[in-house]
């Protein structure tokens, strides 16, 4: 591609569930787009956070945690890793520093190494851990994978963020930009108005629960201000017995769910939002692959 091209491309976040991907995504934007909470497999599709300075347009897919699949959700959300590592100029290989080196770090690496494409491993999560503590598993890393650069982070305070971009960089093609320059994400409002939806189950819903919701937006009304918009949801569970969990004691659990994905709804659209959930019972959905395609979790045959 000509020089007057801007350096351009696709970079894969990649790790286990909780390593940090989709607070690395909203840190390198300056902006919330990817959801995050305390608990692993909150992500559960790929979503891309176009960054974009003078010179550069860095596309970083954040990807669901790679683990061992447990159900048809999993394939689909490691399938969904695949696709990114597949169409990238290469991956950041997030490590969690307060864990150590994990088995599911090796099983991430595995499939890294697969790639053959260039890898850098993120110390994430330095913030609070000792030096040398980070030093250990920066040396274990090297005898493990000496071809793999390491740099530290720590997403949650945007530390080193800059200097990852600028690394990545000295791998990128020139080429014409892959999204329009005022654009920040590969997803529509609707999709992120269901993700905001599900970050609150995640943080408000306890044990199992949030794993086994899904969130289908019925409907999307943006009319004109000072109307709000009017957003209608229906949260899926899997049982009977959730669903009670998920509504609450006269109604406050999921009053509750519904202010506060307002509130980050309203941010992501910048004006006021009216939304209303309804909760419904759709057995086993995470098996049934008819169901899974409704909700947008869309499985791939085998051998594709
Ligand atoms: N202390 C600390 N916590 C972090 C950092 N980065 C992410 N976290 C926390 O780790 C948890 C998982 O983060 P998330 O981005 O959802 O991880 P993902 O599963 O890899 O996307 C959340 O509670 C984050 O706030 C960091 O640099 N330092
Ligand atoms: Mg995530």
């Amino acid at each position: 591609m000509s020089a007057s091209h801007p350096l351009c491309g696709a970079i894969a976040v990649t790790g286990r569930p909780n390593a940090g991907k989709s607070t690395f995504l909203n840190s390198v934007l300056q902006t919330k787009v990817a959801i995050v909470s305390p608990r692993p497999q909150t992500t559960r599709g790929s979503m891309a956070g176009i960054y974009l300075d003078d010179d550069c347009q860095i596309v970083f897919y954040d990807t669901p945690g790679i683990h061992q699949p447990k159900n048809k959700l999993s394939q689909y959300m490691l399938h969904q890793v695949e696709e990114v590592l597949r169409g990238a100029e290469g991956a950041l290989f997030l490590i969690d520093v307060r864990e150590g080196l994990t088995e599911e770090d090796h099983l991430v690496a595995e499939w890294l190494q697969k790639t053959q494409k260039p890898v850098w491993v993120v110390l994430n999560k330095v913030d609070g851990v000792l030096d040398d503590k980070i030093q250990v598993i920066e040396n274990k890393i090297k005898e493990e994978w000496p071809n793999w650069p390491i740099l530290r982070m720590a997403a949650i305070s945007g530390r080193g963020v800059k200097e990852i971009v600028a690394e990545v960089k000295k791998a990128l093609p020139r080429q014409p930009y892959l999204f329009p320059e005022d654009e920040l994400t590969d997803k529509t409002l609707r999709e992120m108005a269901s993700e905001m939806i599900r970050e609150q189950c995640f943080l408000k819903l306890k044990d199992e629960i949030p794993y086994g919701v899904a969130v289908l937006i019925d409907s999307f009304e943006e009319k004109e201000e000072p109307e709000p918009v009017v957003i209608k949801a229906t949260l899926f569970v899997e049982k009977d017995s959730q669903k009670g969990i998920v509504i609450g004691a006269s109604g406050q659990q999921l009053k509750a769910l519904g202010s506060a994905s307002r509130v980050e709804i309203e941010k992501l659209v910048g004006r006021k939002v009216f939304l209303e959930l309804w909760v419904k019972v759709l057995k086993n959905w995470r098996k049934d692959e008819d169901v899974l395609k409704r909700l947008g979790y869309s499985v791939p045959k085998k051998g594709k």
